[in-house]
């Protein structure tokens, strides 16, 4: 075994069991390690990766409640070039080598990815999370205030990554109706900013703190791998809790247990809800939702705007002034809500200010 084991960043393990090392079991492994050194058929058994640690993975095993730390096998190093060789919510045949350990010798093609390219290099990807089935954005009614350019792009990086999208709207309990200065009529702040959503997106309604939509929102993520990403403070750890009070977050950003922050996320990790059911607490998807989209491609990752677009005059109608626009129709027959348009006309300008 080379290298060292990881220390700190308590490794969570989700059933938390690990089994001790069992000679006959050690032997097989060796065994299989040797025949897939040999370019022997790839043996092991199936895994999820849920966890990085530089060259080491926690893989969670399918058929099995124990979760494996292991490193890579040699011949896989020299695959995949142009992206991360093994990743957090990748499928994998990993083989038991006893105590604990295990190498991955296989990797299962990738369905979808969620990544961004490297700093330096720019052709290569690094990933944030491998096969999401779908994407949570959490944002909060107030405290702090949604941020819809925000929400916007996330949905834009969703579409182009060709992964579903699901909004939540939590602390739905600071909920507020507001007057129109000019009407005087009501409406709430949740329905005001994230009503638009609903015709195009499932929009979740939710408090972490009384427990509303809850019921709902865990028959969403039932069964899948969802990736979770938002602002600070809008309740991304606490509703986490609510929904699986075992993993023990820490709430408002520092560790309840030592006061230290000592739980502080680094990379993407999978939390284990139950079988085949994952989230994933996604740190570095912020700054992939800052990235430039290309122009051209922008009015395809608006949903709402799709049924439109192949009815503008000019082929390559930017809908921001052409004659024809099959878009600003629809925005003026109230089929598109003026708040999306607007976010997608500034992103369409260029115009980072107020994008
Ligand atoms: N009123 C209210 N406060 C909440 C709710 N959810 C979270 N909070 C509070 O919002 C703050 C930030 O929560 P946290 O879960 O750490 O947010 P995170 O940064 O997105 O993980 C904490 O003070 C929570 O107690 C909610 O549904 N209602
Ligand atoms: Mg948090
Ligand atoms: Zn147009």
């Amino acid at each position: 075994m080379s290298g060292r084991r990881p220390t700190g960043q308590g490794r969570d393990q989700p059933d938390g069991i690990r089994s001790p090392p069992r000679g006959k079991e050690a032997r097989h492994a060796a065994k299989l390690a040797t025949q897939a050194a040999g370019n022997a058929p790839v043996d092991g058994q199936p895994g999820l990766v849920v966890r990085a640690y530089g060259l080491w993975y926690d893989v969670q095993l399918r058929d099995d409640p124990r979760v494996l730390l292991a490193t890579m096998a040699g011949t896989l190093k020299r695959e995949r070039r142009k992206t991360d060789v093994v990743a957090v919510g990748d499928h994998v045949r990993v083989l038991d080598v006893g105590d604990g350990e295990g190498r991955i010798v296989a990797v299962e093609p990738r369905t979808r990815v969620l990544a961004r390219l490297a700093r330096q290099t720019r052709d290569v990807e690094q990933v944030i999370l491998a096969n999401p089935d779908q994407v949570l954005f959490l944002f909060a009614v107030r405290e702090p205030a949604p941020h819809r350019r925000m929400l916007d792009r996330f949905l834009i990086l969703a579409e182009q990554a060709e992964v579903p999208s699901l909004i939540g709207v939590n602390k739905l309990d600071l909920d507020l109706a507001v007057p129109d200065p000019v009407t005087g009529t009501e409406t709430r702040i949740s329905e005001t900013v994230f009503g638009d959503y609903r015709a195009v997106y499932p929009v979740h309604f939710l408090s972490a703190a009384t427990g509303q939509g809850l019921a709902e929102l865990r028959a969403a993520l039932q069964g899948k791998v969802t990736a979770v990403a938002g602002p600070s403070g809008v309740g991304k750890s606490s509703l986490l809790n609510a929904l699986h009070p075992d993993g023990h977050r820490a709430v408002g950003g520092v560790s309840g247990a030592t006061g230290k922050g000592r739980h502080t996320t680094i990379g993407t990790q999978l939390e284990r809800f139950g079988p085949g059911t994952y989230v994933a607490d996604t740190p570095g998807i912020r700054s992939l939702a800052m990235t430039n989209v290309d122009p051209e491609a922008l009015d395809g990752y608006f949903p709402e705007f799709r049924p439109f677009l192949d009815g503008c005059f000019y082929a390559d109608c930017t809908h921001l002034h052409e004659p024809g626009c099959a878009v600003r129709e629809a925005l003026a027959a109230g089929r598109i809500a003026p708040a999306r348009y607007e976010s997608y006309a500034a992103l369409r300008r260029g115009d980072t200010e107020n994008a």
